[in-house]
């Protein structure tokens, strides 16, 4: 039987590929728990410094997959509760950045899954749908919580309520992702943007990473406090004595050297 998901290795980069493309990877619960298990996975292994999501064939993730409803047996709210849940946390808590690389349609929870991702890097091929109404379901593995925060509660709400198709243009447009590729060198230039990222200083991003969450929840005030708590962690690593020294040396620094 196929793996419900493809890992695959290269220059720091750990890709986790959806594998059900004859469903535009529609994911049932065996897969989100897979996923979310692999996220984990990546966060510990030292060797990975950033994760691109990905799908394998025409479909980034069609959501729910609507002919495997697995969690049978379980309620709606438990069903989220055990697999989409856990997955969006692992995303957002990763200590390492996320790339979400949209490689073709992503309805419903696969709209949550792309915008759920630390970068957001579109094929031009992509289609973002917030389908969820049209089988009179509402938004969520974070959805709600994502959207609003890009395009605004009504542009929102237009998207939910008549589940438009947003195509990569209006995707870029509408801050949605934050570049498009052709079709033909996607997977090639997600790789070349996710080694550009991982190049780059893990512990402050990690660090950045972990301000940017609280931040969107909390007062100036409390952004303010847990900067200064976290620039300290910033500045005792060695990642910031290099960049220093890398500046004054007039070299480009090395963050990637143990
Ligand atoms: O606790 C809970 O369970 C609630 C959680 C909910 C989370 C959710 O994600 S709810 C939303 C579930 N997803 C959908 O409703 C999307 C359904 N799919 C579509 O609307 C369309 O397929 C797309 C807009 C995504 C793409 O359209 P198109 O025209 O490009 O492709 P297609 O021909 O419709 O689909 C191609 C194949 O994929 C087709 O199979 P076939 O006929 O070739 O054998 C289609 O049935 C299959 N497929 C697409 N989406 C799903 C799916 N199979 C199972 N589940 C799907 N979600």
């Amino acid at each position: 039987e196929q793996p419900n998901i493809l890992v695959k290795d290269q220059a720091g980069v750990r890709t986790l590929s959806i594998n059900r493309a004859d469903r535009l990877n529609a994911v049932n619960a065996a897969t989100l728990l897979e996923l979310t298990a692999e996220l984990q996975q990546a966060d510990a292994d030292p060797s990975v410094r950033v994760v691109v999501l990905t799908g394998e064939g025409r479909g980034f993730c069609a959501g729910q997959d609507l002919g495997d409803v697995s969690g049978q047996g379980l309620s709606f709210t438990e069903h989220l509760h055990q697999t989409f849940n856990p997955l969006i946390r692992t995303m957002r808590g990763l200590n390492k950045p996320v790339i979400s690389a949209v490689n073709g349609v992503a309805a419903g929870a696969g709209a949550s899954l792309a915008l759920a991702g630390d970068i957001r890097l579109w094929a031009t091929s992509a289609v973002f749908v917030e389908v969820f109404s049209n089988i009179a379901l509402i938004p969520d593995s974070g959805s709600t919580w994502f959207l609003p925060r890009l395009v605004g509660f009504n542009r929102a709400f237009e998207l939910m309520a008549l589940a438009d198709k947003v195509k990569a243009d209006e995707g870029l447009r509408l801050g949605l992702c934050e570049a498009v590729y052709p079709d033909e060198t996607f997977r090639a230039d997600v790789q070349a943007y996710a080694e550009r990222l991982a190049a780059r200083p893990a512990n402050a991003l990690k660090l950045t990473k972990q301000a940017l969450n609280a931040g969107l929840n909390g007062t100036l005030d409390d952004a303010l406090n847990l900067e200064a708590d976290l620039q300290q962690l910033a500045g005792d690593h060695w990642e910031h004595l290099e960049g220093v020294t890398a500046f004054k040396e007039k070299r480009p620094a090395n963050f990637t050297k143990k």
